[in-house]
């Protein structure tokens, strides 16, 4: 193996071992020796990479986005939103779900103490971005409505996305996520897809089964065929 690629794999796994343990315990409560005996690395590995807790906690923060595997193509742009969101609920399964995933959300809502530097902003501008984007596609497709207006509407899904998480994790541990973030999308929808469209959207849960399924599938087949980076 290059070294480079040593190194990118290295990092990984700190980022995915703090992230394990933030999602735990949250930032205030973490410390990088126990961080280092998740990983199974050395001290000096370690600390080549991150050189502080918060190195680390803004190094998780900073691939919430890149985390969410890509979902299966499909003709309607707002279908592949309610795919990823339906995703995005479905790792954020405890247990089964992604640690990458789960400890930096939790490290975003998270309020944190008046002394810690975390920039938050960096995923949550991330998410609008990249709502943004598959948004414009679908406006520029005639999916949705041509009077409304974009920008406000993003900030809406990603709002709604957030607090439903937020929710669901209080009253069930998120064990009702994905149907919770189904519901929003479907009524969301209906104010903002065009009828046509509208009538073809598939908010079930088994399609979402299916999604995680085919993303995972895709996910490992791409690991196994190029070199990561
Ligand atoms: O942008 C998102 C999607 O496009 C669905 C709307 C998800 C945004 C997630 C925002 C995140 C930050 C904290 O959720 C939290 O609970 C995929």
């Amino acid at each position: 193996m290059a070294r480079q690629e040593r190194a990118i794999r290295t990092r990984k796994a700190i980022l995915a071992a703090a992230a394990e343990v933030f999602d735990d315990v949250g930032y205030e409560a973490a410390t990088i020796s126990e961080i280092l005996k998740r990983s199974g690395l050395t001290k000096g590995a370690l600390y080549f990479h991150f050189a502080s807790k918060e190195e680390l906690a803004q190094g998780v923060l900073n691939e919430q986005v890149a985390a969410l595997p890509p979902v299966p193509a499909h003709e309607l742009k707002l279908q592949m939103s309610i795919d990823e969101a339906v995703l995005l609920a479905r790792l954020l399964q405890k247990g089964t779900g992604d640690p990458i995933v789960q400890g930096s959300m939790r490290l975003t809502v998270e309020q944190g103490g008046p002394k810690d530097l975390l920039d938050r902003r960096v995923p949550v501008e991330g998410w609008l971005e990249h709502t943004s984007a598959l948004f414009e596609q679908a406006k520029a497709a005639g999916e949705i409505l041509p009077h409304v207006d974009l920008a406000r509407v993003v900030r809406v899904f990603v709002a709604a996305f957030t607090g439903v998480q937020v929710l669901s994790s209080i009253l069930t541990g998120r064990e009702d996520l994905q149907e919770r973030v189904l519901d929003f999308y479907s009524y969301l929808m209906s104010a903002i897809a065009s009828p046509g469209v509208l009538a073809r959207l598939d908010f079930t849960l088994q399609r979402g089964e299916w999604v995680y399924a085919e993303a995972m599938r895709l996910h490992h087949e791409r690991e196994n065929t190029t070199p990561d980076h």
